[in-house]
């Protein structure tokens, strides 16, 4: 059956994993094992059942272990493991494609597929540099990120992108020519918004003072997350996304949604450029793609993007890039697989009609100890502690630890705790989410 691990493995057997993200040595003297998974609930190393409120790491959205995708990818193993596709394909990988292409955002008919988050923002940048190259503007190469981005860790992501840590370690190496938009959290303004902040859309006019600044001519694109997950869920006010649309169009600047964590419906629809009826020239994808069983990502495209490559000898490759493991067969499988559960179960409009129950729910913790924002969107949630004096993060961490010692999985960043549970979540789930977290709050100083 499952592969268990020891339930107290020792120190030593811990070592070689050098764990990502992870402050090893905590961890490591403290372990937090997870061995089994399903529906809503993974169970840990000592059999305890712990409710997952983070749909893993913000992928599983069809809830775990569902035999629909077991079975696919079973299947696609024993018919073909793997095929390339530079200059060669396989079915399923067109009909994936075809597949993402009917619930894209208008006009977003075109996917290359990669296998991350990190992967499709890197394949993102490069579409942006070729188009404009493709159509006698080589000399657009900048990109305007924004603070607080994350957008993942290739040097390229890591460029855009505006999260200190992953920045300042690696010095200057990163992509020249990128410049930042101001993020768009400002608690003083905008504590306890429900849903969207109504402060703030004026924030997106700063795209004109750095255009003013680079000259529309020097820059190829915009890359932002509709909803930053990893700063700890930060929310466009009212109107933002269509300013910065506008703004690009004005000077012929393409705009790139990241949505690795708000694809494939955790804002109540299928993307969130549908959510705010804002189309992107280029949308990054991954994470619920494939629910999290296989990793894949996809970048999609609008078809004048993809078109403006499509000429010269038509023996020559128009694009230089991808990777051994694009629309892998057996990611494709999963895919479709997960594809055709959110479509049966109708969720990826599902966090539309439970997001006033949740939103109701995450604001009932306004008002406990040390709580000094919540927001919300879709079935996203964020709850902001004071930070203790001297030592950010070490209260959300405390608030972590405490909910995953009493069966709630919440992800911690900076003194954020992060909530975005599978999309199959039901009312009483909400509840003890809530529940605990709203009593660890209460008992941690
Ligand atoms: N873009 C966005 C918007 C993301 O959220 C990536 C790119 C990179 O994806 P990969 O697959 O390369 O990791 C991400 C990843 C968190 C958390 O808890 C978020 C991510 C990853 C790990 C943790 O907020 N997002």
């Amino acid at each position: 059956m499952n592969a268990r691990i020891s339930p107290a493995p020792a120190q030593s057997d811990l070592e070689a994993f050098w764990m990502p993200f992870t402050a090893n040595r905590q961890f490591k003297a403290n372990p937090r094992l997870l061995t089994r998974a399903e529906g809503m609930h993974y169970w840990t190393a000592d059999g305890r059942q712990v409710i997952d409120a983070v749909a893993g790491l913000w992928c599983v959205n069809a809830g775990h272990g569902r035999r629909e995708i077991n079975e696919a990818v079973a299947r696609q193993l024993s018919v073909m493991e793997y095929a390339p596709t530079f200059q060669m394909g396989h079915p399923i990988a067109f009909e994936l494609a075809n597949r993402l292409a009917a619930i894209a955002p208008p006009g977003m008919d075109r996917v290359f597929f990669t296998n991350s988050g990190s992967e499709s923002v890197d394949t993102a940048l490069k579409i942006a540099i070729g188009y404009h190259r493709a159509r006698g503007a080589g000399q657009r190469t900048r990109f305007i990120g924004r603070e607080k981005g994350y957008h993942g860790v290739g040097f390229g992501g890591m460029s855009v992108g505006g999260m200190v840590n992953n920045r300042k370690f690696f010095g200057s190496s990163m992509l020249p020519g990128v410049d930042h938009l101001p993020h768009t959290l400002d608690i003083s303004h905008n504590a306890f918004s429900r849903g969207l902040p109504q402060w703030g859309m004026h924030l997106a006019n700063e795209l004109e003072r750095l255009v003013a600044l680079h000259d529309a001519s020097t820059i190829a694109a915009v890359i932002v997350e509709p909803i930053s997950g990893s700063a700890g869920v930060v929310l466009p006010p009212v109107g933002y996304l269509k300013r910065l649309r506008e703004i690009c169009d004005k000077h012929d600047i393409l705009l790139i949604f990241d949505e690795v964590i708000t694809g494939f419906g955790r804002v109540g629809k299928p993307f969130a450029s549908q959510a705010f009826d804002v189309t992107p020239d280029l949308m990054t994808t991954a994470k619920g793609l494939s629910n999290g069983a296989i990793p894949m990502g996809a970048v999609f495209a609008q078809r004048k993007i993809h078109d403006a490559f499509m000429q010269g000898p038509e023996n020559v490759i128009e694009l230089f890039h991808g990777y051994t493991y694009s629309a892998h067969p057996v990611a494709c499988a999963a895919a479709l697989a997960t594809l055709d559960i959110y479509a049966k179960e109708e969720l990826l409009t599902r966090a539309a009609a439970l997001s006033p129950r949740w939103e109701d729910a995450v604001h009932s913790m306004r008002g406990l100890p040390n709580v000094i924002d919540v927001r919300n969107y879709g079935l996203i949630a964020a709850v902001e502690l004071e930070p203790r004096a001297g030592k950010p993060g070490a209260r959300a961490f405390d608030v972590f630890l405490k909910c995953f010692e009493r069966g709630v999985m919440v992800r911690q960043t900076a003194d954020v705790i992060a909530l975005s549970p599978p999309l199959i979540v039901e009312r009483s789930h909400i509840t003890q989410i809530v529940e605990t977290l709203s009593q660890v709050i209460r008992e941690t100083a």
